[in-house]
């Protein structure tokens, strides 16, 4: 039989939210299209898609009012689910925006009750995600931020959310429940402005927090794509920080609405160089797609929508995988990273670096002349991108498929 080299496995770490596979295409300007689907019967969706975990909001599966009767219960039944399915929890987090109560922002809000309120949530939701097993919580702080700054200091917002940061970290340590704590940025929507817009902010955040070593980021590629950031970059820097905890995976029209497109539907390319990145680092953490369905689509397409997702990510390895054995392209990386022999060592500074740096001289005219041959380079990435190019078996001439 011929076996689907772009099926997803387990080792993918492939996850979707309750909420993504669960959205009924509600949006401003118009109601649900889909009917509301059990979460039990989401985590059978996910396992005939083939994902490998299931993340939520403590909401997406237990109603804000339940008693601790239902609760409990509802936590059996989902187990029960999750386990015949093969699929893990993998991510919880807290809803601490839905809820009216949440109208000036969770734990940066002005009325201590709010952030007392938004705590004791968020404890609950560690509890939660911690029985059905979760080692990732993610914090995305969807009303925090404003309309106008005439409410609240900024700088207020940021002693308020460190104090909270600090507080569940000493939860996290005092239950044994090792989780690492994703920080998720977003620089608008729901609320005009929101604090902490990229995930360069988060970063620079968590050298402040009293366990640093806890805390990390999230980020979702729309919503560095809605500060019109380059997500490879913020996702790099977040890798060569130790801090890449998990990622929201989707797509997004730079300049436009929160759209959570599938992921690779709007800009492939950007994507390509994601997966490249996330494939020659070997990130090993859950590969979340946080989007959802077109509003056209009904239960089916919900499908259509999340094997799009997975399907996209792997074809976009296997492309990674020819490009880095595509000789032609090796070939020019090798020399444009060429060694300059005799050059002084600025890696590092000492003594006798500093003293052979000033004295040498350079050829800066020479230096200068060196080819860049990035429009090849591009080139051969579009070519492979498109399918005329096979990478791999490639010699120095594109190969073409036979039409
Ligand atoms: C919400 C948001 C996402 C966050 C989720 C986690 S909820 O759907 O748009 O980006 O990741 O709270
Ligand atoms: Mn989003
Ligand atoms: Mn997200």
């Amino acid at each position: 039989m011929h076996s689907d080299p772009y099926a997803p496995h387990p080792e993918h770490k492939f996850s979707f939210g309750l909420w993504t596979v669960g959205n009924r295409g509600r949006d401003p300007f118009g109601d649900a299209v889909r009917p509301p689907v059990k979460p039990g019967d989401l985590v059978r969706l996910l396992g005939e898609v083939g994902a490998w975990g299931v993340n939520l909001h403590d909401n997406d599966l237990v109603p804000i009012d339940a008693s601790s009767a239902y609760r409990n219960q509802i936590v059996r039944d989902f187990k029960k689910a999750c386990t015949d399915q093969g699929v893990v929890t993998s991510m919880v987090s807290a809803n601490l925006f839905f809820d009216p109560v949440f109208r000036d922002g969770a734990l940066t809000a002005n009325d201590p009750a709010v952030r007392a309120y938004a705590l004791q949530k968020t404890l609950r939701a560690m509890d939660l995600g911690a029985e059905l097993g979760a080692k990732t919580y993610v914090i995305w702080g969807g009303r925090e931020g404003t309309e106008t700054d005439a409410c609240r200091r900024p700088d207020d917002a940021v002693v308020r959310l460190r104090d909270a940061v600090n507080y569940l970290c000493e939860y996290n340590l005092a239950n044994g429940y090792g989780y690492r704590i994703a920080l998720e940025a977003k620089p608008n929507e729901p609320r005009g402005d929101a604090y902490f817009p990229t995930t360069g902010a988060y970063l620079a955040f968590i050298t402040t927090l009293a366990h640093a070593d806890m805390v990390g980021v999230n980020p979702e590629v729309a919503h560095e794509h809605m500060a019109g950031l380059n997500i490879t970059h913020a996702v790099a820097q977040a890798w060569e920080a130790g801090k890449l905890f998990h990622i929201d995976l989707n797509d997004q029209v730079i300049g436009r609405y929160d759209q959570d497109f599938r992921f690779a539907a709007a800009n492939p390319k950007a994507a390509f160089f994601l997966v490249k990145f996330l494939e020659d680092v070997g990130y090993n953490n859950p590969r979340h797609f946080d989007a959802h369905a077109y509003r056209t689509e009904d239960h089916e397409g919900v499908k259509d929508f999340a094997r799009g997702c997975m399907r996209s990510y792997l074809i976009l390895k296997d492309k990674a995988a020819r490009w880095n054995a595509d000789p032609e392209i090796q070939a020019i990386l090798t020399e444009i990273e060429r060694d300059r022999p005799g050059v002084p060592i600025v890696e590092k500074y000492s003594e006798s670096h500093v003293k052979a740096l000033l004295a040498y001289s350079f050829d800066r005219i020479e230096i200068g002349k060196r080819r860049l041959p990035y429009e090849r380079l591009d080139q051969l990435t579009i070519d492979l991108l498109l399918g005329v190019r096979d990478g791999r078996a490639a010699g120095t001439t594109p190969t073409r498929k036979a039409p």
